[in-house]
């Protein structure tokens, strides 16, 4: 008999109905940060997991890819689904050239087991640092899984909060690939986007040339909100202009562990030419730079 999975009694499900975006992405765009959950009866969630959600399985984000006018998708494998990336996989096979992946491995990983990932789509892995996902490890358990998926021209994406860049700058600092912050270290957007705690991540991404950012996140570091998520807005454009070459946008569809508010997909895609202000920033952040990294490595 399949296995049930009850999603937590507080869990949000994602907006099914999100409406038709203003903003028109240009043609090829990426949504470069987004997650399959199960379904759970077909993909089981890990044992070891910090949640459990609604599902939100790959028809659904295909379809979203097409009603919000982007192309392609990368599927980020997320915590509930640990070391398993059947799901993730799986939609990666079901949308062909038009998504690609970052895994999660853990140490033991075999090789041949990296090449059939990377034959499926995927191109990098991600270290969770963020502590109410998972549990983080010494720096020496990442240095090692970096040394095996470098060889395949892989990256590697980080999530963390704004505290753990000083603690992690010198393992972040000596990874030996590409390097994707999520949601651009979670910075708080109470303090000033000049002040000390932003401007370090901005040195974070000026003396590392290979650290990118995913300009994401809107709705998970807001306190003002929807519709506009005005606070945000001035963060990401500061890192957009800064460094034109090193972002991404991704929708985090289907938006894990929003406890204050569900985000209307529409919204989140209407912030972009706010922080992307010309057309050519748009098209770096969202086509040429996604497909530099997943399309052409
Ligand atoms: C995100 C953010 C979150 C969750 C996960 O893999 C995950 O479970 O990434 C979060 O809770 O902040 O980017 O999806």
């Amino acid at each position: 008999m399949a296995t049930m999975f009850q999603p937590d009694a507080d869990w949000l499900a994602f907006d099914p109905s999100p409406r038709k975006p203003a903003y028109v992405p240009p043609p090829g765009a990426v949504d470069a940060h987004c997650h399959v959950f199960g379904p759970g009866d077909v993909f089981p969630y890990a044992p070891e997991r910090k949640y459990t959600p609604v599902d939100a399985g790959k028809e659904r984000l295909f379809a979203l890819r097409d009603f919000l006018g982007f192309e392609r998708n990368v599927i980020v494998q997320a915590t509930c689904h640990g070391a398993d990336n059947s799901a993730m996989v799986d939609a990666l096979l079901a949308a062909g050239d038009r998504a690609r992946g970052v895994a999660t491995i853990r140490p033991g990983t075999a090789r041949a087991e990296v090449a059939d990932l990377h034959a499926a789509g995927v191109r990098g892995i991600r270290f969770n640092f963020v502590k109410r996902l998972a549990d983080p490890k010494p720096d020496g358990y990442y240095r090692g899984l970096a040394d095996l998926v470098a060889e395949f021209g892989w990256h590697i994406v980080v999530y963390f909060e704004a505290p753990d860049l000083a603690e992690r700058w010198q393992l972040f600092t000596a990874l030996p690939t590409a390097v994707v912050v999520d949601h651009m270290g979670r910075p708080d957007v109470t303090q000033p986007v000049d002040g000390p705690d932003f401007a370090q991540f901005a040195r974070f991404m000026t003396e590392n040339e290979n650290v990118w950012s995913k300009v994401s996140g809107a709705e998970r570091l807001s306190v003002s909100g929807p519709p506009d998520y005005a606070d945000v807005v001035p963060f990401a454009r500061h890192i957009v202009e800064t460094f034109p070459g090193r972002v991404i946008w991704g929708t985090d569809w289907p938006h894990p562990n929003m406890k204050s508010h569900m985000p209307d997909d529409g919204d989140l895609v209407d912030i972009i030419p706010r922080i992307a202000v010309t057309e050519d920033l748009q098209r770096r952040l969202l086509v040429a730079n996604p497909m530099r990294l997943y399309w052409e490595t």
